[in-house]
């Protein structure tokens, strides 16, 4: 018997290189899902939906298992840092680093370092292995702001080319991780309806392949 599939979706700059690779796997949205304010999409199989939500929430619907399957952002899925996700493919999309920045040329305190993110798990994590003590401020956008500001001495953020850094007069410093998006299933999922998500994961794991 075929089991109804869910299929969780970032949306924002992630869902143009996803919905390629999802063609790929056959599965096709019934309708342009850009030009669309609906979040839920039937697509050209009777038992699989796409679902289209903000990437930060994307783990949580795989989590709990209303979603299936899932597409995020490692760094994303690093804040999230769940045991019960398992990360079955990377599809090579949406590539960039995880870094931290601060201001060009300046010198960071010997004591305690204020760092702002919205990744405040990551830089918990990040700054701990360094052994280095610091207060961290949770922010929501516009990290690069924070240094100028001196509301932070340093930032955790995504960086691509590093134009937005350095319009804003900073520079990148180190690097926490190189960054790309997953493919994600609930553990559950993995093996409950392993014989429908296997040859989905397998078929976007060629297509990812032929395009690097
Ligand atoms: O925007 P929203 O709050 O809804 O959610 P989101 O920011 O999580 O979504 P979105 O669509 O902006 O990003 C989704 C995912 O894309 C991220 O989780 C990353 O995995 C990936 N990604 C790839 C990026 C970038 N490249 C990127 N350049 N995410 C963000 N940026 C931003 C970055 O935050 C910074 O402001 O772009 C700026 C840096 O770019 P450069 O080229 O100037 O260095
Ligand atoms: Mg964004």
């Amino acid at each position: 018997m075929t089991q109804p599939l869910t299929i969780a979706l970032s949306k924002g700059r992630i869902l143009d290189d996803t919905l390629p690779l999802l063609a790929e796997a056959g599965i096709h949205p019934a309708e342009d899902i850009k030009k669309s304010r609906k979040l839920i999409f039937d697509t050209n199989h009777d038992h699989i939906k796409l679902v289209v939500i903000r990437a930060t929430d994307v783990p949580t619907y795989v989590e709990y298992g209303a979603a299936d399957l899932g597409v995020a952002g490692k760094d994303v899925l690093m804040e999230y840092n769940s045991d019960d996700l398992c990360e079955p493919l990377d599809l090579n999309i949406a590539t960039c680093r995880l870094m931290t920045a601060a201001l060009k040329d300046a010198e960071m305190p010997q004591g305690r370092l204020k760092v702002a993110t919205k990744f405040v798990n990551v830089a918990k994590r990040y700054f701990a292995e360094q052994g280095r003590q610091v207060d961290i401020i949770k922010l929501y956008g516009g990290m690069e702001l924070a240094p100028i500001m001196n509301l932070a001495d340093m930032i955790v953020d995504i960086v691509d080319t590093g134009n937005t850094l350095k319009a804003n007069g900073l520079e990148a410093r180190d690097l926490i991780a190189p960054i790309s998006s997953r493919l994600v299933a609930g553990r559950a999922a993995m093996k409950v309806k392993h014989a429908q998500i296997q040859p989905i994961i397998d078929q976007m794991a060629a297509a990812v392949e032929r395009q690097r």
